[in-house]
């Protein structure tokens, strides 16, 4: 071995001990923070070779500090019923990183959130972020409350006692809340209600997401799918490809899903299934969008219902059989971990091309190296599905300025963002030796603009 080598495998191995040692302490400190666990581990690995070439980010123990939100704010909700029962939830709200802006990232209210969730999805936030070259830092938060089957009072009086608490800790310089699962237009109608009257000041920039009619921003409803299919064209375009005529499967039928669906039949492709939480739609004739949009938008019911309107389509209970619908593209839009290795080893027997993650880490590590491994093209959510924040962003610049845009202003610009993370992740990669890896590329791209703003502001 030369010198030269032996001394590059000192500086892997030190490099090794260290994402060991910061792991280590992560596990052990939260054991059962196991999502929170997951995230880190991919992130850890696919930057490995960032830190080999860059010391300094040991030296300044740049991990240890990022894995460590710098602040975490647990609360209780507690709310009436309909019947007049008082129910009890938890509130959660985790800044994680501040140093590229104030936190930014959403809520979820869904019963299966705690706070490993919640860390994952903000450890996340900080680097999906920095990829949009947007000025925001990360946080997340939400609630384990169940929108499901409460009628409008009883969410309004959820959200006006989660603000109540959540008005403490968030502003318009401060922390920026938006949505994500179970927080749409209505819930952020009736934060932002109450933050108004607690402050009793109208701080139009404290939440993204708004109504169109209160300081919202045209193209934020559509902004996470649209980005996603504008993420998907980018790929396509390296190989000479198009859109059009690709079948696609799309789980989930929320916001994510329903504006990714709508880009991609706009441009041509045919999006043969999609879900909810109890099971998938297949029409082989193409998914009528129209009927989608009424049933879960409008009348807030089940996917099942769509084949009553469409003998073509057929439903089947359980949501991860839609991943053995064999397409070309497949976008999981619904939650974390979706597809295991055994819906990964399916989706390659029957063909697919392109996975591009819509929601936030619906792959689990498996599944990830699996597809990797056998050449097909993965797109990470930190990259894929960054367009809805890129547009949150775009909101608090419109609210600051007291101006509006026009829907073409708006998508313009987020079309652009969307190259540009592209072109990030695919630099970043061949810059690391791992062309074409956009897992590495966009970990290593956020990663680094988090790191060199972290050093520049010293130890705080
Ligand atoms: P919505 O609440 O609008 O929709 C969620 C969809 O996923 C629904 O169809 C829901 O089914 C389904 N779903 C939720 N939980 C589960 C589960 N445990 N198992 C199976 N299906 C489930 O949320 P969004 O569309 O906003 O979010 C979807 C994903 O995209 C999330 O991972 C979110 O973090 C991510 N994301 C969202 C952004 C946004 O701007 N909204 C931005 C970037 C990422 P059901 O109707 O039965 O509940
Ligand atoms: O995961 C996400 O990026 C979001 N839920 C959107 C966050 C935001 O602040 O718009």
């Amino acid at each position: 071995m030369s010198l030269y080598n032996q001394s590059v495998s000192k500086i892997e191995h030190h490099t090794q001990t260290y994402l060991d040692d910061v792991y280590k302490k992560v596990t052990e400190r939260d054991p059962h923070e196991e999502e929170f666990h997951q995230s880190i581990h991919v992130f850890f690995n696919s930057i490995k070779s960032t830190l080999i070439k860059n010391p300094t980010y040991i030296e300044h123990n740049i991990l240890e500090r990022l894995v460590e939100p710098e602040r975490t704010v647990v609360f209780q909700v507690p709310w009436v019923d309909d019947s007049g029962k008082t129910q009890v939830n938890r509130g959660f709200r985790v800044q994680f990183n501040s140093a590229i802006g104030p936190y930014k990232g959403g809520l979820r209210f869904h019963p299966t959130v705690n706070m490993s969730i919640v860390k994952f999805l903000g450890f996340q936030q900080i680097f999906k972020n920095a990829l949009t070259n947007q000025p925001i830092g990360g946080g997340k938060g939400g609630s384990d409350f169940d929108p499901k089957g409460k009628s409008d009072q009883e969410i309004m009086r959820f959200c006006q006692s989660f603000m109540t608490e959540l008005s403490k800790h968030i502003g318009p310089y401060k922390d920026i809340p938006a949505g994500d699962i179970g927080v749409g237009a209505r819930e952020i109608g009736y934060l932002f209600g109450q933050y108004k009257r607690l402050r009793g000041q109208y701080e139009a920039g404290v939440l993204t997401g708004k109504g169109l009619h209160y300081g919202g921003s045209l193209g934020r409803k559509e902004a996470t799918g649209y980005g996603v299919i504008y993420f998907v064209q980018e790929i396509l375009k390296s190989f000479g490809l198009y859109l059009g005529g690709r079948n696609i499967v799309v789980s989930g039928s929320g916001n994510v899903s329903i504006y990714a669906m709508e880009k991609a039949i706009e441009l041509g492709a045919k999006v043969v299934a999609c879900s909810d939480s109890n099971g998938y739609i297949y029409d082989p004739n193409g998914i009528n969008l129209e009927t989608v949009k009424r049933i879960k938008e409008v009348e807030k019911k089940r996917i099942f219902e769509y084949i009553d309107h469409h003998p073509s389509a057929t439903y089947v209970e359980g949501c991860s059989g839609i991943w053995t619908i064999p397409c070309d593209i497949a976008l999981p839009c619904a939650t974390q971990n979706e597809i295991d290795e055994t819906m990964a080893q399916t989706l390659i027997k029957n063909g697919v091309k392109i996975i591009a993650e819509g929601a936030n880490m619906p792959s689990t590590e498996e599944a990830i190296r699996i597809l990797q491994e056998n050449d097909i093209i993965f797109a990470p959510a930190m990259a894929v599905n960054a367009g809805g924040v890129a547009v949150s962003s775009l909101e608090m610049s419109q609210n600051s300025s007291f101006s509006s845009w026009t829907l073409d202003q708006v998508d313009t610009k987020l079309q652009r963002i969307m190259k540009s993370i592209y072109r990030s992740c695919i630099e970043a990669a061949e810059e690391h030796n791992q062309s074409g890896n956009l897992v590495v590329g966009a970990n290593i791209a956020g990663f680094k603009r988090v790191a060199d703003a972290m050093i520049d502001q010293g130890v705080v």
